[in-house]
């Protein structure tokens, strides 16, 4: 038997060599990495290290190729992530998709994204759209992230975790009274005067104001009042 398996592996042997002959290095070398033998000894020549099917299936990994942190600005419209496998495989891989929530909130600044990527035979490479919202509000640079998860026929590489921070560009509101005049009876007891913002923020915005006598004097006619609101 110790016999038998000498020679089919000597045959085995040559037959890569002529095969590597003919067809080149390279091709016979992409050629074997293409679909594994049956034959059990050509099978295990297949893999000269000696990992098996289900070994190098795992040597495959899924990861984003645009780094793990990134950029984009608010009214970029889509922001693009690159995922990719670091080789090319003989198998269907898929991998799980997801956003989630930084200080960036999904429905305001960005817009929720999930799904799962298919690479097919061959293929090493897919992108990932989430739309960025372009909205009007001076907002502090907020973040959002992107996971892999759940990948068949390969495993997770590094980074399957990306964090984007978006910019926000847009000016902060003005701030001014809502009319340039008011008037009141002297029975009125007090006057509002209501100050507005320009767009709305999404900061917290203060103001100082003040009270200054005209042809009225503070203490007789009217009370001065001078806040920070
Ligand atoms: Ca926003
Ligand atoms: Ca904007
Ligand atoms: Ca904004």
């Amino acid at each position: 038997m110790g016999l038998r398996t000498s020679w089919r592996t000597v045959v085995a042997f040559w037959d890569h060599l002529f095969e590597a002959s003919e067809l080149g290095i390279g091709r016979w070398l992409r050629r074997r990495q293409k679909k594994p033998p049956s034959h059990p000894i050509r099978r295990r020549n297949y893999f000269p290290t000696g990992e098996s099917l289900e070994q190098r299936q795992l040597l495959t990994t899924v990861f984003f190729a645009t780094g793990s942190s990134l950029f984009v600005f608010e009214g970029a419209g889509n922001e693009v992530l690159q995922v990719n496998l670091n080789a090319a495989s003989a198998n269907t891989i898929t991998v799980d998709y997801a956003t989630s929530n930084g200080t960036a909130t999904a429905g305001s600044d960005y817009t929720s994204t999930s799904g799962t990527l298919t690479f097919a035979p061959n293929e090493t490479s897919k992108t990932i759209s989430v739309p960025i919202i372009n909205d009007t509000a001076d907002e502090d640079d907020e973040t959002f992230s992107a996971t892999l998860s759940n990948p068949t026929n390969a495993t997770l590489g590094f980074p399957s975790n990306v964090t984007v921070t978006i910019f926000d560009n847009d000016n902060p509101p003005t701030v001014q009274f809502a009319s340039s005049g008011y008037s009141v009876l002297e029975t009125g007891g007090s006057i509002t005067i209501e100050a507005v913002l320009s767009t709305a923020s999404g900061k917290t915005i203060t103001v100082n104001y003040a009270t200054s006598n005209g042809s009225a004097t503070s203490g007789s006619g009217w009370t001065s009042s001078t806040r920070r609101s």
